[in-house]
Parts: structure tokens; sequence; C-alpha cells
């Protein structure tokens, strides 16, 4: 039988972010030339990612849309340097099967879609046919506009449906449920209320039945919380991701690889009651 996720990446596994962008909220501008992406993710893998996660269009709220020449442009020549100095997996952020294709030819091995394939109707395809990693988030609205007033009855029962019909979806379209996982998508057309309400009961979103990626790292509900800007948000980050991980999170993405690795690997100690 075919190693599932959860048994490729035991939690809580650690994913580091690079995003190869002039305009991400926390980290645009840092890496755009190849080479300094390269030697960054290289660190990341150093502070103990267990894959890194490479970006090419900001999802930010109100962030404008990139061209896939423009996405491939950015991606590309990073995922080839890395794939060059290291055998650590990586995960290409997209939403477009082109951009998707490419990455996995060049050595990803795990896809991250933050429209959990509505986006783009080949995505399912190209995934399927690659055999690798799928992750599918939740967003209510598109990125240019889903904070301007999101709404829920339930957030947490609405974002499980969501999140079962994709998977539903995926599967139908040919791939493997064994590596495929879910992820609420913290921030992605919700309120303050509802990133806490989703953080609260994610037991719930566990017991779906798929590993479950959070991604709170940096986020701005964090900062609303602490007072503290982007890059100042780490305690505020791992505390988040301590909860999460207490309710079933899995996969954790953040940009601050080593305090997040620590932390959780204490509290996987705790929890076993074991070293
Ligand atoms: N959040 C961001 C980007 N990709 N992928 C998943 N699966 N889940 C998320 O919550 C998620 C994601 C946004 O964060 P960041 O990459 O730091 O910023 P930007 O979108 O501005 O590049």
């Amino acid at each position: 039988m075919a190693v599932t996720l959860a048994e490729r990446f035991p939690a809580p596994a650690i994913m580091g972010v690079i995003n190869v962008t002039p305009d991400s909220f926390s980290d645009g501008g840092d890496n755009l030339q190849p080479e300094v992406a390269v030697e960054y993710g290289l660190e990341l893998e150093r502070a103990g990612a267990d894959i890194i996660d490479i970006g090419g269009e900001s999802t930010r709220p109100g962030a404008e849309p990139v061209t896939v020449k423009r996405e491939l442009q950015r991606v590309i020549p990073v995922i080839e340097g890395l794939r060059e100095r290291s055998a650590i997996p990586i995960s290409v952020d997209t939403m477009k099967a082109e951009v998707a294709r490419r990455a996995i030819a060049a050595g990803a091995g795990f896809v991250n879609d933050v429209t959990a394939l509505r986006h783009d109707p080949e995505m399912a395809g190209v995934v399927a046919e690659a055999r690798v990693p799928l992750c599918l988030m939740h967003m209510q609205g598109t990125p240019r506009t889903m904070q301007n007033d999101p709404r829920y009855a339930d957030v947490v029962g609405e974002v499980s449906e969501f999140l079962l019909e994709r998977a539903g979806y995926a599967e139908a379209a040919g791939i493997d449920p064994g590596l495929i996982c879910i992820d609420p998508g913290i921030g992605f057309g919700k309120t303050i209320e509802h990133n806490l309400t989703l953080l609260r009961d994610l037991g719930r979103i566990a017991r779906l039945g798929f590993p479950v990626l959070v991604a709170v790292s940096r986020k701005r509900f964090l900062g609303q919380i602490t007072g503290q800007a982007e890059k100042q948000r780490v305690a505020g980050t791992v505390a988040a991701n301590l909860e999460a991980f207490r309710r079933g999170g899995w996969m954790f993405r953040v940009h601050d690889v080593a305090p997040n690795r620590e932390a959780l690997l204490v509290a996987a100690a705790v929890a076993r009651g074991a070293p």
C-alpha cells in the first residue's frame, strides 16, 4: 500500500515558507533573487523544516493576481536551485495547473492550492497524474475581496462541509485520498472571531479524516491580539500552533521554523508522556 501523507510526515510536521514575491504581507521582497531564496531554503532546512513551500503569488488580502509567466519566472529557478543542493521535499504554493506541472518537473513533490482546485480546471488532472500530495484550503471569496465582509452562520460547519466536498472532487478526479490534506484557511475570508473559532474547534476538522495543515504564521489576527508587527509575531504564532496541535493539527506552515519546531516537539513529547 502507498505511504500516506501522515506516515510520510509524522505530526507535528513543519512546512517552512519562502515567498518569492515583492508583495507578500510579512516577507515580501526578501527572497526575490533566486540565489537568496535558495540560501534561505537551505537555512529553513537546517532549522528543521520537513518540507519547504515555495510561492510566487501573494494571496494577502487585496493582492493582485500574477500571470503564469511571471509566477514561473519567480518559482522555477528557486525550486531547481534548491533541488540541486538539497533533497528536502518541496511544495509549490500555486493555484495554476501550468505552474504546478512545471514545478513538479523541476523537483516539487507537493501541491498547495489555496483555491482547493477551484481556480484552474486542469489542476486536479496535473496532481492526479503526478501522484503528488495535495493541500486543499478553504477560502471565502478571492484574495482581492475576501476580507470585505466575511459571513458564516456556522464557520466550522461550513468550512468542514466545503473541505469534504473538495476532497470528494479531488478523489473523483483520481487523486489518492491518502495524499490529500485539508486546511481551514486561517485569514482567508474570515474575521478574527472566525479564525479563533476555527482554531478552538479544530478538533472537528481533524475528525473529518484527513491530516490538517494549519497556517497561522505571522497573520493579522495575531497582531490584533498582541499589537505586534508581522515579523514580531513569533510568540503569537507559536501559541496558536500549540493550540492547533493539541486539537489535532498535523502540519504547521511557518516562516519562523526553529521556534515553532522546538515548541511543537515539546508539546508532542508532553502528549506522549515520553521524549
Ligand atoms: N496562507 C498563505 C499562503 N499560502 N497556504 C495554505 N495551505 N494555507 C494558508 O493559510 C496559506 C497558504 C498566506 O501567507 P503568506 O504566504 O505568508 O503570505 P502571502 O500570501 O502574502 O504571500
